[in-house]
């Protein structure tokens, strides 16, 4: 380890749980990290059962963990394997829809137990230093100097860096320093969709009241719910819908009678009483999604994670996207041989295409199932692109396997699904006529009969599932 990088100074601003990894990236190269956070130690608060909030970790923020040896520690000892979605319709019924026929699947992950692991892992560098209660109010992003408000003594601190990382969430205070500087692009976008979090408790013989390996899902249309498991066998649901509709729900009377009608079988599973309680209790939040670039100023500032691109939550990747941000940095720095002056245009450069495409492609998400009125569109689509991975499996890779089980570079996974557009309006155009035209053609060949009939199967009875949908 070279002098040079152990005499830099780098002040990393929010011990999220982008922050909380960046810190150990920096620190396992040699730094010497500041890492500053508004909150006071979250190891110290008091864990409230029924009150835990999961997320959904895929091969992005996987290979994060990894570089930093927690990924078995947390992936294996503590998630919990989601091999599937569980689809829950109006009448009760209920469909799985598996995420990969290898068996890759994702897991779900406590938000504050991964947390706590990431800052405990800092914490072991000793040249990681933690500042608690600290509220960054001002920087200058040229000069590398910072003001912090200690929020216990009410004391403000200088802090002076040769480098300063805004990790510092989606209402970044360094980005909002990024914004005063010229050349810096920046839009956002709040939707019309609130979120609440409730929760579905474990079993009076504490086991899961549903299927616990599973991402359950409950699409609506303009409401959708979706359920995480938790180690203590409960069930953290977020409840999205317009904010004018949680507005609308003012009495237990008019919430019950809207859950009884869109989502009979939770009014179970959560309980009357607690729904009540739970839902009057708490505040619909806004979700908002943010673009900007650069995510640099000179060799001195650089912002990740929410603070550069915050999304929302429709394609369960924005902590993916942010761990893997601090990957991409960490190979940047190791190709340039931490030479900031050419590593943080380079960051910028290379992550700002794929970030982008991640946040459209959430949003794009965001449309679909607030138009997905029921499951149906949702399992045709996916036979769709399961019959022709199956077809062609190193050729055709469904949009949601490139984004949530490769590391393919977002941007890319974008660029292939207009590929595969093309050639679906294609075979759609002319493939009416040479379906069927090549249907009987192969059926002539005896060998392939077999097979052939299974495929026609398919392509006729999809065929006339698409048509029956699109002609509604
Ligand atoms: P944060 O986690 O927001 O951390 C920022 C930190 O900075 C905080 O600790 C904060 O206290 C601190 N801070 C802020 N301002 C200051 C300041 N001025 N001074 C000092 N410190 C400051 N992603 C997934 O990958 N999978 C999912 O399943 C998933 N589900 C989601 C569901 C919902 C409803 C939402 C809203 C998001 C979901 N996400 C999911 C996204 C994920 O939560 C974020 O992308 C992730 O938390 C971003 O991490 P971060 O460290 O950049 O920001
Ligand atoms: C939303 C909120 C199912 C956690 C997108 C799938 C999400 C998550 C999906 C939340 C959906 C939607 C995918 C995963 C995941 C699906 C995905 C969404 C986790 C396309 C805690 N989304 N999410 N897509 O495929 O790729 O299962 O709050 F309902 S995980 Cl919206 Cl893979």
């Amino acid at each position: 380890m070279d002098n040079r990088v152990r005499s830099t100074k780098v002040a990393v601003v929010g011990a999220g749980l982008v922050g909380s990894l960046e810190a150990c990236f920096l620190a396992r190269r040699g730094y010497e990290v500041h890492l500053f956070e508004y909150r006071d130690d979250i190891r110290l608060l008091e864990h409230v059962p029924g009150r835990s909030i999961n997320l959904a970790m895929s091969i992005r923020g996987r290979a994060g963990l990894k570089t930093m040896g927690l990924e078995d520690k947390i992936i294996k000892n503590h998630g919990i394997p989601m091999v599937a979605r569980m689809i829950h319709n109006k009448d009760n019924t209920i469909k799985s829809i598996q995420y990969n026929k290898d068996g890759k699947c994702i897991y779900s992950v406590g938000r504050r137990y991964l947390n706590e692991e990431l800052l405990t892992k800092a914490e072991e560098f000793p040249n990681v230093h933690v500042h608690f209660c600290h509220k960054l109010l001002t920087a200058d992003l040229t000069k590398g100097t910072m003001i912090f408000l200690n929020t216990k003594t009410k004391e403000e601190l200088h802090v002076e860096a040769d480098l300063l990382i805004g990790c510092d969430g989606a209402y970044s205070s360094m980005r909002k320093e990024m914004m005063k500087r010229p050349h810096f692009n920046y839009s956002q976008q709040y939707i019309p969709h609130g979120y609440m979090e409730l929760c579905i408790p474990a079993t009076p013989d504490n086991e899961f009241a549903m299927p616990p390996n599973y991402l359950h899902i409950w699409p609506r249309g303009k409401y959708m719910m979706i359920a995480l498991p938790n180690q203590d066998k409960s069930w953290t649901v977020t409840l999205f819908m317009p904010f004018e509709i949680f507005d609308e729900l003012t009495t237990p009377e008019i919430l019950l009678d809207f859950f009884k009608e869109n989502y009979p079988d939770a009014v179970d599973l959560i309980g009357r009483d607690k729904l009540v309680r739970d839902f009057f209790a708490n505040k619909a939040l806004p979700m908002i999604s943010v673009k900007c670039s650069p995510y640099h100023i000179g060799s001195t500032s650089l912002i990740m994670g929410d603070a550069a691109h915050a999304m929302v939550p429709f394609y369960g990747q924005g902590m993916n996207c942010g761990m893997e941000d601090c990957v991409v940095f960490d190979e940047l720095l190791e190709l340039y041989n931490d030479d900031l002056s050419q590593v943080l245009p380079a960051y910028t450069k290379q992550r700002n295409p794929d970030a982008e495409a991640i946040v459209d492609l959430a949003m794009y998400n965001y449309i679909v199932m607030r138009d997905l009125v029921n499951s149906k569109l949702f399992l045709l689509r996916k036979k769709w692109d399961d019959l022709l991975s199956s077809l062609f499996p190193r050729t055709w890779t469904p949009l949601y396997t490139m984004v949530t089980f490769t590391r393919v570079r977002y941007h890319l996974c974008i660029a292939n699904k207009e590929w595969q557009d093309r050639v679906v309006n294609k075979i759609v155009k002319i493939g009416g006529i040479l379906g069927i035209g090549l249907g009987i053609l192969l059926t002539q060949t005896q060998a392939v009969h077999q097979l052939s009939c299974t495929i026609y199967h398919h392509i006729s009875g999809l065929a006339s599932k698409t048509l029956a949908l699109a002609t509604q």
